[in-house]
């Protein structure tokens, strides 16, 4: 019989399955229905760790899952191999960031061999190769030409540690999503690309998404979008010809304007404050220069002191004529709606504590007291508990209180709209200014659109060439790729401009255009481009004629399900979604949708807390499958508790997974019946556990409930270890039936050892390509007990009765038995005494 050596079976079976690929997908004529179940793919910086160890887990769980079902799954795997951790380590090291790069994927790679999740290898990508990053070039090409992606000269926000610009979404609270650092701005000319465009694309779409993906990413993604609806409103400005519009949420507020506030940073301050006195245009330059280092986060603040320089300018207001003073402040950001605000302190708190601040008047135009249709007010009580008359209520003076008014309430001090609510206001209010042209109805986003040039050489480098005489001219698609030059020689310290500026005979071209001398973009794209397609890249990865097949895409696209990180929910799960979308437009998709369905995997942590090098409680990926083999890890990830949850190390068992891994493999060896044997002959108790988790795991893996289906498993092998020991023994049909469904549910969890008993019940390899058994329905209906049914102490009726039957239903039954009826005949009924589920106890009167 052997004793269950994990190592052993690892050995055994990786060559067998490399023989024999059984994970390839898409074979020529293979008629089977198709998935395509997707990973993100790793970064390779050192070994793989638990997190990966989990979340490809998990993944491989889903493949090998919709196999069982009858599927061709795609499930391939590729590295995420561009990026600045990769050259930030090089340039520590002073190593090429090429040579340690590949060094870390082919770790990871033995790695996973190892660990051995169902991916199809002859699919295999990294983003770093020529033959992967040309398509990003063929990709910004395509986006160029559509004006998706541009050159605009703006702020930006610069890491001074890494001496490189950063996209919105990697400035976190204000501080460099990788480093740490306080951001701050810096005016350059970059690439972007107008993901603004597709804002209200990106935000519907979220709709459909709803409930296949978690609600706290759908969220994050709304938020992150942010669409505020409103309306823009003209003001005239005193000396100046053209308006100035504001973005407002509430323009029924208008008549509660009472000053204008603009970004110190937009080029409309600088234009008001010209007219100002010297006084004013120092204290308004000065202002500038400490305004230019903030971070947007403390900009908006709402409890930060506010500060602000008066530009001696006036606007007046278009539904009242009345002229109000304009400031230059903080709060107001340049590159939101139009870099400028009309202030109304009565009902914005950020405007009033600016009013405040500079004894601004405050007027106040919803009366927040007044009850409106729909809304229950919250009515105060006076000091006696007494619910207090309207006319009682203090009255609220935001200017003493310092509480700006934000509920609804009815228009007061405002004109034609007094009296309204505040939603028919804002109506009433867009009709009068849509009527005077003087404002519309509006909305803004939250979103900016992406910045994707980096000053850093270990990434896609931009194919475009500047010409003195022609401009940007794009590099022709048939002189893709344009190749990274080699990093010996160059300086990759970050310094603010690209390491591939300095490459001579790289950066030195002949203009496509002109022939003239020009000079390539010395900029290498953000590495969330490599990532917001690579999905469609894995179709065909070596094809050298396009970055994809569209009638691929059409067969495998869009990802039926995709497991990864929460730490995505935002940029690239954005970004993929949004390349998604232009390449829809440009006719090569037929979805707009990359990732039908989403799982995010809870974090591994140890002693509570998240593992780190740092904190010295890394548990070692390495070590640990080591230790205890790649099944028993599986196990106990799986088994730790439902995937999305976050899980500690210290708190789970690998001895005690392996040891359930040996029983279930002891059993398949001591099975004695013959393959043919007939399954109706077997055991029925064993059986109805057996066919009841064939009935409900695939319910149970469809909803992620992986850790259920090991318990049950582990419930399956008792029973059938029970069997053997002390029930029909090991040559019963039922024994053999129930190794062999644990064998092939197994293969989820553990394929090694799965793979092996399944050889050890009599069959080849592999198991993992095993259709699923179809449940016995009549070995799903619940075991019934006999109830007796007495007649005044003799036994007149037999009934088969559900173990949990309830007494008035089993009452119930006896009273309408036949036999019964019949005995009782024309007597009355004196009493009736139930012990369900096994005896109704009927007394007549006599
Ligand atoms: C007047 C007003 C009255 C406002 C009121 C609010 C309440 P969201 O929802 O985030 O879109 N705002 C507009 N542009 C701004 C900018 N560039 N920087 C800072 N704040 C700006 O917010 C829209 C509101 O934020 C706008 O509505 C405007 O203030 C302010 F009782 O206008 B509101
Ligand atoms: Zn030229």
């Amino acid at each position: 019989r052997g004793t269950y050596d994990f190592a052993e079976i690892q050995a055994k079976w990786l060559p067998v399955w490399d023989e024999l690929q059984p994970f390839r997908a898409g074979a020529p004529g293979d008629t089977r229905p198709r998935k395509y179940i997707l990973d993100m793919f790793p970064y390779p910086s050192g070994d793989l760790h638990m997190g990966h160890a989990e979340a490809f887990g998990f993944g491989d769980i889903a493949a090998r899952y919709w196999r069982h079902q009858g599927f061709d799954v795609l499930h391939p795997i590729g590295w995420d191999s561009f990026g600045l951790p990769a050259e930030n380590a090089a340039i520590k090291r002073g190593v090429d960031p090429r040579e340690w790069t590949y060094a870390n994927i082919d770790q990871q790679k033995r790695s996973f061999k190892q660990y051995a999740p169902s991916f199809d290898w002859s699919r295999e990508l990294h983003t770093s190769d020529p033959e992967y990053y040309k398509w990003n070039q063929w990709l910004f090409l395509k986006l160029y030409e559509q004006g998706i992606a541009y050159r605009k000269a703006g702020l930006v926000n610069w890491c001074p540690n890494d001496q490189t610009v950063l996209a919105n979404e990697q400035v976190v609270n204000g501080h460099c999503e990788r480093c740490g650092f306080v951001v701050t701005k810096r005016a350059l000319t970059q690439w972007y690309f107008r993901v603004t465009d597709y804002a209200d694309r990106l935000l519907d779409d979220l709709n459909q998404l709803e409930g296949s993906w978690p609600t706290k990413v759908v969220t994050m993604q709304r938020n992150w979008i942010g669409r505020s609806a409103g309306a823009d409103v003209e003001f005239e400005i005193e000396g100046r010809d053209e308006r100035i519009s504001v973005f407002t949420t509430r323009p029924d507020t208008l008549y509660g304007a009472t000053f204008m506030v603009v970004a110190p940073d937009s080029d409309l301050a600088a234009e008001l404050a010209e007219g100002a006195s010297p006084e004013v245009q120092q204290r308004f330059q000065d202002y500038l220069d400490s305004v230019r280092v903030e971070s947007d986060i403390d900009r908006l603040s709402t409890d930060r002191p506010k500060t602000g320089v008066f530009l001696e300018r006036y606007a007046v207001n278009p539904v009242n004529g009345e002229r109000i003073p304009i400031w230059a402040a903080d709060y107001v950001l340049a590159d939101y709606g139009h870099g400028a605000i009309m202030a109304v302190p009565a009902h914005d708190q950020r405007d009033l504590d600016f009013a405040r601040a500079f004894e601004l008047p405050v007027r106040v135009v919803v009366d927040t007291n007044a009850p409106v249709t729909g809304v229950i007010p919250v009515i105060p009580l006076d000091e006696n508990g007494v619910p207090m008359l309207p006319e009682d209520l203090p009255a609220v003076d935001p200017a003493s209180t310092g509480i700006a008014l934000t509920g609804d309430g009815r228009l007061i001090n405002s004109g034609p709209l007094n009296g309204l609510s505040k939603s028919n206001a804002i109506r009433r209010v867009i009709e009068l200014l849509e009527q005077r042209g003087l404002g519309r109805a509006a909305k803004n986003f939250r979103l900016r659109d992406w910045l994707i040039s980096r000053q850093r050489y270990w990434g896609t480098p931009i194919p475009i060439i500047h010409c003195p005489d022609c401009g940007e001219v794009p590099v022709p698609e048939s002189e893709l790729p344009v190749r990274l030059p080699d990093a010996a020689g160059l300086d990759l310290s970050p310094k603010g401009s690209s390491p591939l500026g300095a490459a001579e005979d790289w950066v030195n071209v002949a203009c496509p255009n002109c022939g003239g001398a020009a000079r390539r973009d010395s900029d290498t794209m953000d590495t969330f481009v490599d990532s917001s397609w690579y999905y469609l890249r894995y179709l065909n990865p070596n094809d050298d004629e396009r970055a994809f097949e569209p009638a691929d895409a059409e067969k495998w696209a869009p990802v039926d399900q995709y497991v990864g990180g929460v730490e995505h929910a935002i940029l690239h799960l954005l970004y993929a979604r949004f390349i998604t979308k232009v390449l829809f437009d440009l006719g090569y998709l037929s979805f707009t949708e990359p990732f039908t369905s989403l799982l995010n995997q809870g974090m591994v942590l140890m002693d509570g807390s998240k593992m780190s090098k740092s904190k010295g409680n890394l548990v070692e990926f390495a070590s640990e499958l080591g230790a205890h083999g790649a099944d028993a890890l599986r196990v106990t990830l799986a088994f730790a508790g439902p995937p999305e949850d976050d899980i500690d190390w210290a708190d789970l068992s690998p001895t005690g997974s392996a040891k359930f891994l040996a029983r279930a493999w002891r059993i398949a060896g001591e099975v004695t019946s013959s393959p043919d044997v007939e399954w109706k002959s077997g055991d029925p108790a064993l059986r109805r556990i057996t066919h009841r988790l064939l009935a409900d795991a695939p319910g149970l893996a469809e909803a992620f409930k992986f850790n259920v289906i090991v318990a049950r498993l582990m419930e399956l092998v008792n029973a059938t270890r029970k069997a053997i020991d002390s029930g029909p023994g090991a040559g019963d049909a039922a024994v053999r039936e129930a190794a062999e469904v644990t064998a092939m549910i197994l293969d989820l969890f553990a394929p090694f050892t799965a793979e092996d008993m399944w050889e050890r019940l009599g069959y080849e390899p592999s198991v993992a390509l095993v259709p699923w058994r179809r449940a016995d329905p009549a070995l799903l209906v619940e075991e019934s007990v006999t109830a007796i049914v007495q007649v005044d102490g003799k036994v007149r009726d037999r009934l088969e009765v559900s173990p949990k039957i309830a007494p008035d239903e089993l009452e119930a039954l006896a009273r309408a038995s036949e036999a019964v009826v019949r005995s009782i005949g024309e007597r009355e009924i004196a009493a009736v005494i139930v012990r369900a589920p096994r005896l109704v106890n009927i007394a007549t009167k006599r």
